[in-house]
């Protein structure tokens, strides 16, 4: 049997977006939390067919876009990647926004949007620009202290941007392209210990994403983000920069409304800020997206490699 599946495909500051438009299984729930639970504990054949080789790759990030139940937003979405579903994704909602536009099914100019961790505000202006109004952001710990293999101490701060970072700026590394192994190695390894040492997000969320920052000559600063799947954030990462304006703005260093821009490792920047509404922290990210390919991916049970290939 073949299914086909509909998709789009958008790049956000070079990280790519899937949206996959038809095809969308059933998922049990009321809620897209519910759903996105679902779609993590009943569907891993279908995300790997959907996103992981050799149709896609762990870069890829997919976005499942539904019906909502909340008469407040417009669409639903579920973001997901090679290895799980993730809570929310900055630079896959500027891909979403623009993907939405190419659609022509809703208006773009603002939308909500429900994610499993809450409604995101997004807006598109006439000349592709998206802003995103995230979910509430928060620093839980600063100065957390984590030893390595070979004895040296890392100290980060935890926070979270709709997903849980480990924020690291006293690190000596170069953030370049060219190091990108020795960068994917130490933060896998930073990342490998924090679950060892049973440091965790709220409710022992795993901290599943780390991100080293550096002086950029472009922007305020600039990042190399560890992604859950192994991959590197081609984008400065949407709620990873959330995660870095909770910081920012705990440690005063900005205040409400002042921008932040946050380079990547691979040039592409994001615009941000915060404001702060009955005590909590609500960033807004900025950023361009391009629709890059449109089309239909094949799922042939015959094919030996039908659910990506295993590992
Ligand atoms: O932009 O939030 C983001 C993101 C998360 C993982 C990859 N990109």
């Amino acid at each position: 049997m073949i299914q086909s599946v509909e998709y789009i495909d958008s790049h956000t500051g070079g990280e790519p977006t899937r949206v996959i438009v038809s095809c969308i299984p059933v998922l049990v729930g009321n809620t897209i939390a519910e759903k996105a639970a679902d779609f993590a504990q009943n569907h891993s054949d279908l995300r790997r067919a959907l996103v992981c080789e050799p149709r896609g790759s762990e870069v890829l990030v997919g976005a499942l876009l539904l019906e909502t139940h909340d008469p407040t937003c417009d669409v639903g979405v579920i973001f997901f990647n090679n290895v799980g579903v993730l809570g929310m994704c900055g630079h896959g909602t500027i891909g979403l926004a623009e993907t939405v536009e190419h659609l022509g099914r809703i208006s773009t100019a603002k939308f909500r949007m429900d994610t499993p961790v809450g409604s995101v505000e997004v807006r598109r202006s006439a000349k592709g620009q998206v802003s995103l109004e995230n979910i509430a952001s928060r620093r839980k710990s600063t100065g957390v202290r984590v030893t390595l293999l070979d004895g040296t101490v890392v100290t980060g701060d935890i926070a979270y941007g709709g997903n849980w970072f480990f924020l690291v700026s006293d690190h000596g590394r170069n953030l370049c392209m060219e190091r990108v192994q020795e960068l994917t190695e130490y933060t896998m390894e930073i990342r490998n210990t924090l679950a060892a040492q049973g440091i965790t997000g709220d409710g022992n969320a795993e901290i599943d994403h780390v991100e080293l920052f550096a002086p950029s000559e472009n922007a305020d600063s600039k990042n190399f983000v560890l992604c859950p799947g192994r991959a590197y954030d081609r984008s400065p990462c949407g709620t990873g920069t959330s995660a870095k304006l909770a910081c920012l703005y705990a440690d005063g260093k900005i205040q409400p409304g002042q921008i932040w821009r946050q380079e990547s490792i691979t040039g592409s920047i994001f615009e941000g800020c915060v404001s702060v509404i009955g005590g909590e922290v609500i960033p807004t990210i900025r950023g361009q997206a391009f629709v890059t390919g449109q089309g239909t991916l094949f799922l042939d049970s015959d094919d030996p490699f039908c659910w990506g290939i295993p590992t």
